[in-house]
């Protein structure tokens, strides 16, 4: 008989590490499992079913939006619908946040903000995506129509965050406060299985993740920074490596796993960076930090910034913690 762990055994065997345990936080975990087996089948016949190319219309962020997109949210709304743990869900696709209309959702004491299919400009051309997800205990009362409140709570107030990647395999990577587990889709048992347990992110490495494409708009800091690392210096391991694929989770992953640093600094056109605090900053910077990492804004950690607005972006340096010190080393000189 193999010897694994299922997702479904790993929540039971936890149960008593999970805030608020009941079997409530299990069966979320349990209905992302499910919604993103469904996204990875789709994903992985991309190529087949025509599902490839714009959907025609645009998002929130004014980004073509891809076919994938629409069936990642509306797979994650109606199986949060049907779980009946989940009373409101903020993302990335939508511009207010989406009351639950199914028969328990009301109360629901979940909240969740996600961006169901981060990277879609990579569909078309078989790169990486994934699925980001931050969990939360509803703070309107228990039977009542949620509001914006119950999604603007900051990353300090967290239950539980993760991601899926939909890569060479698709894994299930989240924490709910005690460690970072790894969970890898096994097709021929359709189960996500225990893959990289209790995952520490190495305190150093040599892979910094920029879009150096916007280097002249950066702040002085970032600039020294990526002159500092592509010095030739054997004692300090330089020069670094530089690895960036346009896909967050693809490139947070590799540097969790590896060592490395994710930066997308403030640009002139996007004065808070690009990437979005509810949707990629919070639940990012909360597995950086539960794998012994940092994330911060430069001025501030990430999981301390007090959302005002459902669609507010971020800076963001997130990964191993000596680099990130060392990038802000060069910020406040
Ligand atoms: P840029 C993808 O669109 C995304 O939201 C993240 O997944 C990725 O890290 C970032 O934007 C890439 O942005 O400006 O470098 O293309």
């Amino acid at each position: 008989m193999e010897n694994f762990t299922t997702l479904g055994q790993f929540v039971i065997e936890k149960q008593q590490d999970f805030p608020y345990a009941k079997g409530e936080l299990s069966r979320l975990l349990r209905d992302i499992g499910i919604a993103s087996k469904i996204i990875s089948r789709e994903v992985n016949k991309a190529g087949l079913t025509n599902i490839l190319g714009d959907h025609g219309s645009v998002n929130v962020q004014d980004e073509d939006v891809k076919k994938l997109d629409i069936i990642g949210n509306e797979t994650f709304i109606a199986t949060f619908s049907k779980g009946g743990e989940v009373c409101v869900i903020a993302s990335e696709e939508n511009e207010g946040i989406i009351p639950l209309k199914g028969t328990f959702s009301k109360n629901g004491k979940y909240v969740i903000c996600m961006d169901p299919l981060d990277g879609s400009s990579n569909i078309d051309v078989n790169v990486s995506i994934g699925t980001i997800f931050s969990i939360y205990k509803r703070v309107t009362e228990v039977g009542t129509e949620p509001t914006e409140a119950d999604v603007l709570q900051a990353g300090n107030k967290l239950v539980a965050a993760g991601y899926v990647l939909y890569g060479t395999s698709t894994m299930l990577v989240f924490s709910t406060g005690n460690g970072v587990n790894a969970f890898t889709l096994d097709p021929s048992i359709g189960e996500f299985c225990l893959s990289h347990a209790n995952i520490k992110s190495p305190d150093n490495g040599k892979i910094y993740s920029i879009n150096e494409g916007n280097a002249a708009e950066f702040p002085q800091g970032i600039k020294d920074y990526l002159t500092w690392v592509k010095e030739e210096d054997k004692t300090t391991d330089r020069p670094y490596t530089s690895r960036y694929i346009g896909s967050m989770v693809a490139d947070f992953h590799r540097n969790l796993l590896k060592g490395g640093v994710f930066i997308y600094p403030p640009t002139a056109k996007s004065p808070n960076g690009k990437l979005r605090l509810l949707f990629e900053g919070i639940p990012m910077s909360y597995i950086a930090e539960q794998a012994g990492g940092l994330a911060t804004t430069s001025t501030m950690r990430i999981l301390d910034v007090e959302p005002t607005k459902i669609h507010q972006r971020v800076p963001i340096i997130m990964g191993s913690k000596n680099m990130v010190n060392k990038v802000l080393e060069f910020m406040n000189k």
